[in-house]
């Protein structure tokens, strides 16, 4: 399993790191190719995951407790701090502060780009593409992996636990277990992948700014590596020391951030075109989450939603098991409630009061973010919004931190999870190798390496669609096998 991962990575990295103007344009033809013919798949699978969501939690189903235990193991606050932390990463702060400038130019439902109304869509959408539909796609994988998992006491936590419903206990422990457990692997090199590849350019170009040295791709490497050695180090001490920690840090940080924004920017503004388009949302739910642009060519949802919903996909079952981790005690009502209610109030947040401030910044302090974003620079319009805020250098300082944290408590995690999943016959209570979770820590590194040097939006965004379909398959065979093991506790006296 180890090898095989390490293989693939290599494979795909190496190639793009020799010949990246190649490997550019096939990885965009390949996006292109999948997002047009498998969107509208994409697209349902979303739909069915909301629809199942609201029938296990608000059914029957909703009051069993996982784990048989009288009180969840974790308080609601540190139970959302860890999992918000785990599961959100460099990725919102990157497209909290840009999303809306892209959907200024390519906006969407045929309305007139560069209108109010389009920036009014714009300051919606990416509270939709971070919320509960999103979310959803957290949860499913959550309960799939987590019910099972206490359900039948099973001795580790793995992806293919997910499928004990269907093919039995020992299933894990079979190839085609492993062969699950590996496409886990994939997935999630490609999910992070994505998020180190957008995070470190923008923490390069607000080092950058910060610093006042010239923004390089040396730079970018410095920051990967900067990012690696934290998160490695974090992976290494282990969940209590190193992951535990560096997750209150992170919301600390960010919850300090905010407040400054607030207290330094419009927050009047912030706030009422917050509270706008939270309204609209929740008007045109079932409109955003069905439109298939079908008479008109925008690639909105090609571009964007398909994008998000691969990218929550590839993410999902490492926040599976990491969130079934946290969750002994906790009724599958709560769990999913929680998920997808505290989950989408922290992304919001991050867009109320920082995308928000920023487009304020751009209408009002004519900073030209537009303008990089067209030319392909939105890293560069990232710093300069920070630019824009009062007080400096104390915003870019922040954010810089900030990044930093927010990535290494997704990576951390995403480390410890991999090595668990390539360590053979792991034990429950005991962790994997010290050695092997700071290997992964590193190699996690390469892709985004890679991607960077490609530097073009496409080739991040391909990694994550392309590592995101066998998970689309094998998570209907999961909901298939919860369905089963639901029925077999209700049968049995
Ligand atoms: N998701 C939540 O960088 C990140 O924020 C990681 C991204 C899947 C869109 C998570």
């Amino acid at each position: 399993m180890f090898s095989l991962a390490l293989l693939c990575l290599l494979g795909v990295s190496i190639p793009i790191l020799m010949a990246p103007e190649a490997a550019g344009a096939l990885v965009s033809a390949a996006y292109e190719w999948m997002a047009r013919e498998l969107g509208l798949v994409y697209q349902w699978a979303t739909l069915f995951t909301l629809g199942f969501l609201a029938w296990l939690a608000l059914g029957r189903h909703g009051t069993r407790v996982l784990g048989r235990s009288p009180q969840p193991e974790y308080g609601n606050a540190s139970w959302m701090a860890m999992l918000f932390c785990a599961g959100i990463g460099g990725g919102l702060m990157y497209w909290s502060t840009i999303e809306w400038a892209f959907y200024v130019d390519q906006p969407p439902f045929g309305v007139e780009p560069g209108s109010l109304a389009a920036r009014e869509w714009a300051a919606t959408y990416g509270i939709f593409h971070w919320g509960p539909s999103a979310w959803g796609l957290y949860a499913l994988p959550t309960v799939a992996i987590a019910w099972p998992y206490y359900r039948y006491d099973l001795p580790c936590l793995r992806f293919s636990g997910a499928l004990v419903g269907l093919w039995g206990r020992g299933f894990p422990d079979r190839p085609a277990g492993r062969a699950v457990d590996f496409l886990f692997i994939i997935a999630i090199i490609g999910g992070t992948g994505t998020s180190l590849g957008l995070t470190t350019p923008m923490l390069g170009a607000v080092a950058s700014r910060l610093f006042g040295i010239d923004q390089s791709l040396g730079l970018t490497w410095v920051i990967t590596g900067a990012c690696v050695a934290l998160f490695g180090a974090s992976a290494y001490l282990g969940l209590d020391r190193g992951i535990k920690r560096l997750s209150n840090a992170n919301l600390v940080l960010g919850a300090v951030f905010l407040a400054w924004v607030l207290a330094a920017g419009p927050a009047r503004f912030a706030l009422e075109l917050g509270t706008s388009s939270v309204g609209l949302m929740l008007q045109e739910f079932v409109r955003m989450n069905t439109w298939t642009e079908p008479l008109a060519d925008t690639g909105f949802v090609e571009d964007w939603t398909i994008f998000y919903w691969a990218w929550w996909i590839a993410y999902g079952p490492f926040m599976g098991l990491f969130v079934t981790r946290i969750s002994r005690g906790r009724t599958l009502r709560a769990l999913i409630l929680g998920m997808a209610g505290f989950g989408t109030l922290g992304c919001a947040a991050f867009y109320i009061v920082w995308g928000n401030t920023v487009l304020w910044l751009d209408l009002h302090g004519g900073l030209g973010l537009l303008d990089l974003v067209r030319a392909g620079d939105a890293a560069t319009a990232i710093a300069v919004a920070l630019g824009g805020l009062a007080g400096q250098p104390w915003p870019l300082l922040l954010f810089l931190v900030l990044g930093f944290v927010f990535m290494a408590t997704t990576y951390d995690s995403a480390s410890y999870a991999i090595a668990g999943a390539a360590t053979r016959g792991l034990r429950p209570g005991t962790h994997p190798h010290r050695a092997h979770r700071l290997f992964w820590a590193a190699a996690l590194a390469f892709l985004p390496a890679a991607l960077v040097v490609i530097g073009s939006l496409e080739a991040v965004r391909s990694a994550v669609l392309v590592a995101s379909l066998p998970i689309l398959v094998v998570g209907v065979l999961t909901v298939v096998s919860l369905l089963r093991s639901l029925q077999e506790q209700e049968d049995s006296p």
